[in-house]
């Protein structure tokens, strides 16, 4: 005997409602709005601490929510995500939140990766904290810095070529300023402009994507150059081994003397100094806004470059490697590289 096909269908239907009731439970549809919500609200400042705790406490999906958030373009987004998932991992009161915390933490972490600037072998790779190169630039002659723009594509300073070239992930130039005497350093600003240590054309120079200089400052031998969160810029004179920051007209602001081969400069977020002696020096030093050394590494070969990561280690480019040290100068990764002579430390999109 047949049933009609209107009772089939109906019968389907019906059957289809009931077996989605009983897979879930009661509130379900609730809490995923909750977690939608609060995700929401990941992008406002003053909501985004009690948000991350809220979706913390809604379980996996609210975690995952969080796991994207540490992806976020956003840097601040990104940093207080990871910063919420890392408290998860170290609370023992949820085993089963720890578990897919920590899970989510190492998948992470293997997706972030170091670039770095290769000058013997004419490189730039991508290589990941398992030692995994995820991309290369090859047939790079004669760059000494490299940084990784948040659009994929990479900003590179040919010091032999006295350019400084923006290419994208195929090798083709989108961007170039040239005229440059034997530059050391560029760095992209969030104006869009880019900030160049022209050092043999000992002059510091801000230019626009159009190629106009907007600012400049001269009569230096600039080694590094960044413009830091309050407007000043931080400079390495190699001319003078000095650190010095000047403000917008360019008045030194704060300086600091005496340095062995003084090359690469970076203020820290503690206000601190890091300083790379490439020459005589051999060390990466933090100093205080006085000038007192407050941790160091010693004995490099030829460091040219050393940046704080996030977790409070430090990674140096150094002639034959790059190597990251803890907070007691303990040497805790190491990756051979011909002559490193840059890296940035990137994080997971
Ligand atoms: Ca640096
Ligand atoms: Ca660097």
């Amino acid at each position: 005997m047949q049933f009609p096909t209107f009772l089939c269908v109906a019968a389907a239907i019906a059957g289809a409602t009931l077996s989605a009731q009983s897979t879930s439970r009661p509130g379900a549809a609730k809490k995923s709005a909750h977690v939608e919500r609060m995700a929401g609200l990941l992008g406002d400042p003053d909501s985004r601490g009690v948000a991350l705790r809220s979706l913390a406490s809604l379980g996996e999906a609210g975690r995952e929510r969080i796991a994207t958030a540490m992806r976020a373009e956003d840097d601040a987004i990104a940093y207080a995500a990871i910063a919420e998932m890392r408290r998860i991992a170290g609370d023992p009161r949820d085993r089963k939140a720890v578990k897919h915390a920590k899970t989510t933490l190492k998948k992470w972490e293997d997706d972030c990766y170091y670039l770095i600037t290769d000058y013997s072998d004419n490189e730039i790779l991508r290589v990941t904290q398992s030692g995994q190169v995820i991309h290369k630039l090859t047939e790079q002659y004669g760059v000494w810095d490299a940084e990784a723009l948040p659009n994929g594509n990479t900003l590179i300073v040919e010091f032999a070529l006295g350019r400084v070239v923006e290419r994208d992930k195929n090798d083709k130039i989108l961007w170039e300023f040239a005229s440059l005497r034997n530059p050391y350093a560029a760095q992209r600003l969030a104006n869009g402009n880019t900030l160049i240590s022209d050092t043999y054309g000992n002059r510091v120079i801000e230019v626009t994507k159009a190629g106009q200089i907007d600012w400049q400052i001269q009569d230096i031998k600039p080694l590094d150059a960044e413009r830091l969160p309050n407007g000043n810029t931080l400079i390495s004179d190699g001319k003078a081994g000095r650190i010095i920051e000047v403000d917008g007209k360019g008045k030194v602001v704060w300086e600091l003397g005496n340095y062995q081969g003084v090359w690469d400069v970076d203020r820290l977020e503690n206000g601190n100094t890091l300083i790379t002696q490439r020459k005589a020096g051999h060390s990466v030093i933090e100093v205080d806004k006085k000038g007192n050394v407050v941790f160091e590494i010693k004995d490099l070969t030829s460091p040219s470059d050393a940046d704080r990561l996030p977790n409070g280690n430090t990674v140096v480019a150094c002639d034959g490697a790059v190597e990251v040290f803890d907070q007691n100068a303990d040497l805790v990764w190491h990756y051979d590289v011909s002559w490193a002579v840059e890296v940035n430390w990137m994080r997971a999109r």
